[in-house]
């Protein structure tokens, strides 16, 4: 492994006003996006969608600082023959790839999931790394109810991830580790703050015992939010405020940089709470998106499937994208919202 080089990938994955496009919905999940907006998901309309996305200039070598990708869109081909992945790497983003084979149930522990795998995983980052790959990406979930999550589902998830995160280290690949506390449910924001709490700590200690370099890695957590149904929404300081101090409280300095999942919020709650995180400033690692829905919800709207709204969509991508890049610098403001790119 070569440390210097995973931190330099890791920093340029964070670099102030950049953040990560998370397109690497597996097939069940793309479905259902484009259910919501009366596309029929076939291979070839999740490529232009893709496609779409990945042309869009202005965002991708402006704002975005790498793609997530999905195993079937890292080895397809635009509709002119150019890999997709080359589209990518020609913008100047990085290609990075999901690795994770999705949950099972956890067993003994009902209501619980474990994220799978890890069969053959080294195997799979070599060919990811000969096709461009220099990220890869592994989601742990992790449910809030009643008597949940047990203790079980946080360990072996951590134990996963940090399994997951030291094979990446060994294929010169940089891991995001990726532990989501869902914010389904209506819990408020103290209980999601004291979860994800354990849940960071116990995936710092996972990664501590299996020697994974933490300057070769980024860390991508949910914020501290109330529960979708909880009666009490925390207002967009509180959640920046709580989310800063959790961050402080469990994620070691040497982790060079923190990027977001959006996990259902709005559109413009995901970019307002970022924007406030960063506007605290004095933090020891750089803060950004690594949003999927929240980056991507406005552009599939605006495409519907239709090629003559390519570009309505590719505005629409791009004025997102624009919006939390700002707000990786803490110089958004909700006006500019107004003003479509
Ligand atoms: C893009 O969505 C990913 C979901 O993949 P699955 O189909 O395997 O569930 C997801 O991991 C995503 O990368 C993160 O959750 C961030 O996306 P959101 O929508 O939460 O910002």
């Amino acid at each position: 492994m070569n440390l210097a080089d995973l931190n330099k990938v890791a920093l340029a994955m964070v670099t102030p006003g950049k953040g990560i496009l998370a397109a690497d919905e597996s097939s069940g999940t793309i479905k259902k996006r484009f259910d919501a907006i009366k596309v029929e998901s076939t291979e070839e309309s999740r490529r232009d969608y893709r496609e779409m996305l990945f042309r869009s200039t202005e965002a991708m070598s402006k704002y975005v600082s790498g793609v997530i990708l999905y195993d079937e869109t890292i080895w397809q081909n635009a509709k002119d023959g150019t890999p997709l992945i080359k589209l990518i790497e020609q913008s100047g983003a990085i290609p990075g790839i999901k690795v994770d084979e999705g949950t099972q149930a956890l067993p003994q522990c009902p209501g619980e999931l474990v994220t799978v795998g890890l069969d053959k995983l080294a195997e799979r980052l070599k060919k990811y790394y000969e096709r461009g790959a220099r990220f890869a990406k592994w989601r742990a979930v992790i449910d809030i109810g009643s008597g949940i999550p047990t203790q079980t589902a946080i360990h072996v998830n951590a134990h996963a991830l940090a399994r997951y995160a030291a094979l990446c280290q060994a294929a010169q690949i940089v891991p995001i580790v990726e532990p989501e506390v869902l914010m389904d449910g209506d819990h408020d924001i103290d209980r999601c703050y004291d979860v994800t709490q354990h849940v960071l700590n116990k995936t710092f200690q996972e990664l501590l015992i299996q020697r994974v370099e933490l300057e070769g890695m980024v860390l991508k957590p949910n914020m501290a939010i109330s529960g979708k149904k909880c009666v009490r929404q925390a207002s967009v300081e509180e959640v920046a405020e709580k989310t800063v101090r959790l961050l402080k409280a469990c994620v070691p300095a040497a982790v060079p940089g923190i990027a977001f999942l959006s996990g259902g919020q709005s559109d413009e709650e995901a970019t307002a709470h970022l924007n406030a995180m960063n506007r605290i400033g004095g933090l020891p690692w750089r803060l950004t998106f690594s949003y999927g829905r929240a980056l991507q919800a406005a552009p599939q709207k605006a495409w519907s499937g239709k090629a003559e709204n390519l570009a309505a969509g590719q505005r629409a991508f791009t004025h997102r994208a624009r919006m939390n890049a700002l707000a990786s610098k803490g110089e958004w403001e909700t006006g500019l919202e107004k003003k479509v790119a």
